[in-house]
């Protein structure tokens, strides 16, 4: 029962619920590898959302710019792996929305805590717009904004709660979006936190 929310994006509500307890001993153990930071954007402004990876290639950001690196800036070391559960979770999901074969190169983390927000922007520092993001909601709800491919058109507010998946492809793969102030509501599994795993296919 995947819900259209655009004519390529789809949520997949509850759809991460039967991987959760794989998916979190998981973030703990590569979070001692490589662990949660709050990166600088190039305008020089600290990101109120934490970020990690896993995979070949994870997203950051500095003074110099967005780019994917295969290596951990803060550890000099490659990212840690895909965990086997995050890839399963990604291929099926995709295939679910209808994108066959998705195979994703790069997982970006997000912890949001209350008052982090994100805002509006497009992702386009992937080679290949072609392939479809997949994003995992766990822990406390929020309030997605999915907007139009110009950033003034007026975003529609979607909510987004632990255990849901939403599939971006197609035209809608270069939308703009963002997420509202994170408001307390703790969640009962992972408290005062929202955690977000957004796969990509960086390369
Ligand atoms: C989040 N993260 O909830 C979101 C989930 C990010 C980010 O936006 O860049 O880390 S991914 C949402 C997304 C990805 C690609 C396209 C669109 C939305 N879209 O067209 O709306 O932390
Ligand atoms: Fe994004």
């Amino acid at each position: 029962e995947p819900e259209a929310i655009g004519p390529g994006s789809f949520v997949l509500r509850g759809f991460a619920l039967p991987y959760v307890d794989e998916i979190l001993p998981a973030v703990a153990a590569l979070e001692r590898c490589s662990g949660f930071r709050n990166m600088i954007t190039p305008g020089g402004f600290t990101m109120s959302v934490a970020m990690t990876n896993c995979g070949q290639f994870g997203w950051t950001t500095d003074r110099r710019g967005y780019r994917y690196t295969q290596i951990d800036p803060d550890t000099g070391q490659p990212w840690p792996l895909m965990p086997i559960a995050f890839m399963r979770l990604a291929q099926a999901a995709a295939s679910a929305a209808g994108f066959a074969d998705f195979v994703a190169d790069a997982c970006l983390l997000n912890r949001y805590l209350p008052g982090s927000r994100l805002s509006l922007h497009q992702d386009k520092n992937e080679r290949d717009f072609a392939a479809p993001i997949v994003s995992v909601s766990l822990g406390m709800p929020a309030v997605f904004l999915f907007g139009g491919l110009d950033r003034t058109d007026k975003p529609a507010r979607i909510p987004l709660m632990h255990g849901d998946v939403v599939v971006w492809g197609g035209v809608d793969r270069l939308r703009y979006h963002g997420v509202m102030p994170l408001k307390e509501k703790p969640h009962s599994l992972l408290g005062s936190q929202r955690l977000n795993l957004t796969f990509r296919k960086a390369d």
